[in-house]
């Protein structure tokens, strides 16, 4: 297959990448955090701010796929039988609704569950890779790395919720495996506006220390 390089225009500088070796990343976007209805809500949690970006990750989303690229999407999933959930991550604080017990969308945060899969704007293709995680970052635990060396890939450009939780530490982890990570601002999204501004920040702070950010729409300008 043909080289395909091309350059976003990014802060803190050009995010340089070849379209062949670079993967789509959509981190959690799953009906229990999006969804009014779900657990995120159950929380209190306005997800009115969440369901706001899926017009604009559908967009980006279209494109990649029509300009050829490998897409990843991943669920925060465990095991019907919780073993892959550590206690200190079900335990930890007072929530009405723990990991495993049954939620307004079924049990919560658990593989196969109707809360448990990728909301419809952005359902996978068969084609696509799916990757259930039981941590907040995509490599713990799942064997991506491996995958992604198979194919190749030593770029990702990241989409998805929560901006501080699983998407920031997805791209951490990324960062330490040597990928260049892209994210997409207008792609993503916090239930706390405040700590999504802070992690962008963070990310392209010290000349890209954890990656690059964009609005999407440079992403959408060079893949036209
Ligand atoms: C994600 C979370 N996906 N906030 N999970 O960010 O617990």
């Amino acid at each position: 297959m043909e080289n395909t390089l091309l350059s976003v225009n990014a802060t803190p500088f050009a995010y340089p990448f070849d379209l062949q070796k670079t993967a789509l990343v959509i981190i959690d976007m799953q009906r229990d955090f999006v969804e009014p209805g779900g657990f995120g809500e159950t929380l209190g949690n306005d997800v009115s701010l969440l369901t706001a970006i899926v017009p604009t990750c559908k967009e980006v989303l279209t494109s990649w796929r029509a300009a050829g690229g490998q897409v990843i999407h991943t669920r925060e999933a465990h095991l019907p039988d919780l073993s892959d959930c550590p206690p200190a991550k079900r335990n930890r604080g007072n929530p009405t609704l723990r990991i495993g017990d049954e939620g307004p969308m079924g049990r919560i945060l658990v593989a196969g569950e109707p809360g448990n899969q990728i909301i419809d704007e952005l359902m996978p293709l068969d084609s696509e890779i799916v990757i259930d995680k039981p941590g907040k970052g995509m490599f713990y635990g799942t064997g991506l790395h491996e995958m992604l060396q198979e194919l190749d890939i030593t770029h990702l450009i990241f989409m998805g919720v929560t901006t501080e939780v699983c998407v920031q530490t997805s791209m951490r982890e990324a960062n330490d495996r040597g990928y260049d990570s892209l994210l997409l601002t207008d792609c993503t999204e916090s239930y706390l506006p405040e700590f999504k501004a802070s992690t962008i920040a963070m990310i392209h702070a010290q000349g890209a220390i954890v990656g690059w950010t964009a609005p999407s729409a440079q992403l959408l300008a060079v893949l036209e």
